[in-house]
């Protein structure tokens, strides 16, 4: 029985996808957004909801329950989206379920769309992890992966000024195939546990939160229509350099003219006036006394960002406009340090987790303000998307703010190394490339977290993964993050910048606060020596249960998690006076749920802030050092901030 449930659970995420009309989505497609000629409607809010019940996984494919709205195939509860399903009711059961849930909606779409001949399109910002989408009961679309777009053309699928149904089917089950791994651990004792009984197992730490995560959109488009834009930037003297290429489409009606088509661009400032226009669908646009895109703190105008209005015009004159922000600035690397605009960085941040009560790795606008509020608070200037991308509406504040990416794929604590496993991972890096690739906030890409490294097979896997990445996009850097020790270690030499999570005095010495600085001063010397590459310690830390305290410092107390922080703080400082150690940040930004365990009480509890974004002691003690390491890495030509400014 266990056997045939899980062979259940398994089948289904293969033999579905064959009845998929159209497969696997894995290009999401420009981020919806209004201009004069598309049109956006959202589809978040209360949707129907229902699980596959747990022995019959199938059962909402073999009894179709995307033909029809899900209430007429039997009962159904609300559910919120955008958010994880898991924390939302009492039930147990849907907190811990693995395997199909269903959600689905009605909306209306206009007749006016299909008189003016509009592409429409439905898109999801993510959904964890394997999906299926339906519209009026055909299958669109299915996507593998939870934390990147899924898009379809919905066109001819609609009913126009009547009642539309859009289903979703989702299955956050775990292999060793999927990007992150697990594993479906199945009890055959029939003396221990009941017929059928498994569990999920996986290797990361952070609870595996499934739904429909991000806003569900509907937009349309003319017929021929914008498909990407791809933009780089580069800085001559005082002058900014933008350089586009505009891609195009052209829907199903009517033979492709793409010879007709025509592309102009008009580069506005942030007030929204007027500053230079192009002409042609590749080009290069010449700012002169450009405003660059400097990180918050290095400059009293951090992120500041262009809008290039893209405007695509087919052979009848029909036009199709779309804003895209521009951010100018450079990014280098060498054998010791990063730069951006030619000035060294050093990288004051934070490992984060999209996750907070309720919703779980829901977007949440409040959320998101929040934390940026309090990333500034801190004096940070950058943040890791540990262990996966975060939505596009979090890095468009990261964007906007002037806060420095280490933008990560959801390879998190990847093992096995096959060839199989090599090229999802590829294509994932691809997929997040092609979303992210013009944000001036991302400074590096991050293809995973603590691989298991020392096994032979990471050496080639490794190597081809970022080689990938690099030509997917030669701009940014490429790393991976690491763990295994440097002795045994196969991905180190493929990376442009090493990081490193080290968790001295915690992990191991636990108590002995006095080896960390010792341990991380020889432990990062020898990484930079090996590979003569910039390094950087990407996790560090201790769990805290806020409000108890214990003097001289013990494990858990406030105490300790600050004093291990201060200590680490000594070693930072002194490698970064060697020349090459180009950053610090902070495990974690608020403490985080996690899959229950005796090591994890109420999760992991090594947020500086706790999980309703209150700070601990250690948080203050990071924003002295934030806003002091600012001071510190101040260029001569900018204003220079007192650290009094810190204090209410
Ligand atoms: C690191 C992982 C991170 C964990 C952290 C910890 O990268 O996901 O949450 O350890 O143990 O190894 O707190």
């Amino acid at each position: 029985m266990g056997c045939l449930r899980i062979w259940s659970v398994l089948t289904c995420l293969v033999s579905v996808s064959l009845v998929v009309e159209s497969r696997d989505s894995s290009w999401g497609g420009l981020y919806p957004r209004e201009s004069a000629s598309r049109e956006v409607k959202s589809l978040d809010g209360l949707w129907n909801f229902r699980l596959s019940p747990l022995l019959d996984a199938e059962k909402g494919f073999r009894e179709e329950w995307y033909a029809q709205p899900l209430s007429k195939s039997g009962p159904v509860i609300s559910m919120a989206v955008p958010s994880s399903y898991n924390d939302i009711t009492q039930d147990k059961d849907l907190r811990d379920h693995i395997g199909w849930a269903w959600y689905d909606r009605l909306f209306y779409v206009p007749t006016r769309w299909q008189t003016d001949k509009q592409r429409v399109v439905l898109r999801l910002g993510s959904a964890h992890y394997n999906s299926i989408i339906y519209v009026n009961g055909h299958s669109l679309t299915s996507h593998e992966g939870g934390h990147l777009p899924i898009m379809a053309d919905i066109t001819t699928k609609l009913v126009y000024g009547k009642e539309n149904l859009v289903t979703v089917a989702i299955n956050n089950t775990l292999t060793p195939e999927t990007i992150p791994q697990g594993t479906i651990v199945e009890h055959n004792d029939p003396s221990r546990y009941p017929p059928g009984y498994f569990a999920q197992s996986y290797n990361f730490d952070f609870t595996n939160y499934a739904g429909i995560h991000r806003p569900v959109y509907i937009y349309t488009t003319p017929q021929t229509f914008i498909e990407d834009i791809l933009i780089t930037t580069d800085i001559n003297g005082a002058n900014g350099v933008i350089t586009y290429n505009v891609t195009h489409g052209n829907t199903m009606i009517g033979p492709s003219r793409s010879g007709e088509v025509g592309c102009s661009m008009k580069l506005l400032d942030i007030e929204g006036d007027h500053v230079t226009s192009a002409m042609g669908c590749q080009g290069t646009i010449v700012v002169t006394n450009a405003s660059l895109w400097w990180p918050y703190l290095m400059s009293e105008n951090p992120g500041y960002m262009y809008t290039l209005l893209v405007a695509v015009s087919d052979a009848e004159g029909n036009l199709d406009l779309y804003p895209h922000k521009v951010g100018i600035r450079t990014l280098g690397w060498n054998s010791t340090t990063l730069t951006i605009n030619s000035k060294p960085l050093y990288l004051r941040g934070c490992g984060k987790h999209e996750d907070a009560d309720i919703r779980g790795k829901g977007v949440d606008y409040a959320l998101i303000v929040k934390d940026f509020s309090l990333l500034k608070w801190l004096g940070a200037n950058s943040f890791r998307t540990s262990h996966y991308p975060y939505a596009e509406e979090i890095m468009d504040m990261a964007d906007k703010e002037g806060i420095m990416i280490i933008d990560e794929s959801p390879a998190v604590g990847l093992s096995g190394f096959d060839e199989a496993l090599m090229n999802k991972h590829i294509s994932v890096m691809q997929e997040l490339v092609q979303r992210d690739k013009n944000r001036p906030s991302v400074i590096m890409w991050s293809v995973g977290n603590e691989p298991k490294s020392n096994q032979a097979p990471a050496l080639n896997y490794f190597s081809k993964v970022v080689s990938a990445t690099k030509s997917a996009d030669p701009s940014r850097p490429v790393t991976c993050v690491l763990n295994k020790p440097k002795e045994k270690e196969y991905a180190a030499s493929s990376l442009d910048v090493i990081l490193v999570n080290r968790y001295y005095s915690w992990y191991g010495d636990t108590g002995h606060l006095e080896v960390i600085k010792m341990q991380t001063i020889t432990e990062f010397s020898e990484w930079h020596l090996l590979h003569n590459k910039p390094v950087m310690i990407s996790e560090y830390g201790a769990g805290s249960l806020p409000g108890y305290h214990m003097d001289p410092a013990w494990t858990w107390s406030e105490e300790y998690q600050a004093e291990l922080m201060i200590r680490n703080f000594e070693a930072f400082d002194e490698l970064r006076s060697k020349g090459y150690f180009v950053g610090e940040m902070i495990w974690n930004f608020a403490d985080f749920s996690t899959p229950q365990g005796h090591t994890r009480p109420g999760g992991n509890r090594k947020g500086i802030f706790t999980r309703s974004r209150q700070p601990k002691m250690a948080a203050h003690v990071l924003r002295y050092r934030y806003h002091n390491l600012a001071n510190d890495t101040l260029t001569n030509s900018q204003a220079p901030m007192c650290f009094t400014s810190v204090l209410h």
